[in-house]
């Protein structure tokens, strides 16, 4: 294909990437198509995807419109997924770590944070921070997803060092942490490149980086939602660097709140234009807005018409990312289920200790048993595949591990590519 192999020294990002350069298409001129024209225009964009062309940004903001029926582009996007992943549909042995929720951003969408002083804010002892550690080895994870607040008084050392504890005394789990936004607030703070945060965070054990903090790249809603964090070209160069230097990512679209379609697309193509440039992402979660307690909860939050549209243009527009995660969590289940059939080939994992999106209203479970996961996936009619953060299978042998639900013995995880 296009993308280069990781690690490979690429050329810089053109400054284009970053800035808009288009006049949005109104949507309403396409809104406005009478069903013939509606129908011929679908016909040329499943031409397209069946002869594996790539989409343009009208052809995404035209599978925004409503009158476009959802199965329609939904087996479009399933030809596409099962084209790239077969039958298959991919979870993973996780938990998560959110060292301290003290930040000194204060994005409109977060539930999560808290203020320095604030009776909820806290940060993480480093017994507090093992004890997770061993219940994630007892419980068979083969990944931990660590990430947080940015706390006004805890130095650059303590995010390296609590790496660095995990990594030293549980080799075998995959730190998958920080997201760009953290990585931006390192470099700050320690005056160095975000190659050489990069660099050191590797060394103390950092495995690969989660997508988060992307929102929308459009100025015309990003500076609405965060206007202060890392903007579009930093997250954007973080990734870069991070494939530079051979650290697989994942990446995030924020919907759902204020940004239309044409947002949607223009995120979208923003991160085809990297991934062709470096090949780095293993794959794309869209993450759908949760409303409680934040400074957006007079929002409503998104259908699951919308979320299933969203899997399934996620899945078109970005040709050249091999996955597409419906993130159980912030979907429900029923919603993932059904995505496995909208593009989606990956529902994340059992998930543990999930802060983010339970403090803004979600009301899935806690954490799922590897055997509910496996159900799930069964039910919708894939083939369910554990696999490990950077998308090797796993086969596991021996019976070390207890489930964290049922108490049973999980077997042990050996990784093979
Ligand atoms: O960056 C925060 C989003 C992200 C809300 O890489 C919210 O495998 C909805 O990135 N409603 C963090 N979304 C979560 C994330 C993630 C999740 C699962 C897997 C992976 C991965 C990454 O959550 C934030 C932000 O975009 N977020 N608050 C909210 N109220
Ligand atoms: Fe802080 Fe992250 Fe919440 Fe923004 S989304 S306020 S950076 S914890």
């Amino acid at each position: 294909g296009m993308a280069r192999p990781v690690g490979m020294v690429v050329p810089r990002v053109p400054d284009t990437i970053f800035f808009a350069r288009f006049n949005p298409s109104p949507t309403k001129r396409e809104t406005n198509m009478n069903k013939t024209d509606r129908d011929a225009r679908f016909r040329q964009i499943r031409d397209k995807v069946e002869s594996g062309q790539r989409l343009s940004m009208d052809d995404g903001i035209f599978l925004y419109d409503p009158e476009v029926p959802l199965q329609d582009v939904g087996q479009l996007a399933n030809l596409v997924r099962e084209r790239k992943n077969g039958n298959v549909a991919y979870y993973n042995i996780n938990t998560h770590l959110n060292p301290t929720n003290v930040c000194v951003y204060r994005c409109r969408f977060c539930a999560f944070r808290s203020d320095l002083r604030d009776p909820k804010g806290y940060a993480m002892s480093d017994e507090q921070i093992l004890q997770r550690g061993r219940e994630a080895t007892e419980n068979g994870c083969t990944e931990m997803h660590i990430v947080g607040g940015l706390h006004h008084q805890k130095p650059y050392e303590w995010y390296r060092d609590l790496i660095a504890l995990l990594k030293d005394n549980f080799p075998k789990i995959h730190l998958k942490a920080w997201t760009a936004v953290e990585i931006n607030w390192f470099e700050f703070q320690t005056k160095k490149s975000k190659q050489w945060v990069l660099d050191d965070m590797r060394s103390a054990g950092l495995g690969s980086m989660p997508g988060g903090g992307a929102e929308i790249f459009h100025p015309e809603v990003r500076d609405q939602l965060c206007e202060h964090k890392a903007n579009t070209h930093e997250w954007l160069q973080i990734h870069q660097a991070a494939h530079e230097l051979g650290i697989r990512t994942n990446c995030t679209m924020l919907y759902g709140h204020v940004e239309q379609a044409y947002h949607r697309i223009d995120h979208l193509m923003r991160l085809r234009e990297l991934q062709d440039i470096t090949g780095g992402f293993q794959v794309f979660i869209p993450l759908a807005f949760h409303p409680d307690n934040t400074k957006l909860d007079n929002l409503k939050k998104p259908s699951a018409l919308m979320d299933l549209r969203t899997v399934a243009i996620s899945r078109l527009m970005l040709d050249n990312v091999q996955h597409i995660k419906a993130y159980w969590i912030m979907l429900g289940i029923p919603t993932a289920q059904t995505a496995l059939a909208y593009g989606a080939d990956d529902i994340d994992g059992t998930v543990r200790h999930e802060l983010i999106y339970h403090d803004a209203g979600a009301t899935t479970p806690q954490c799922l048993s590897v055997d509910d996961i496996r159900g799930l996936i069964t039910e919708a009619g894939r083939e369910p595949v554990e696999r490990d953060t950077v998308y090797h299978r796993v086969h596991r042998s021996e019976t070390d591990f207890r489930d964290w639900h049922s108490g049973q013995p999980v077997d042990d995880a050996v990784a093979v590519s």
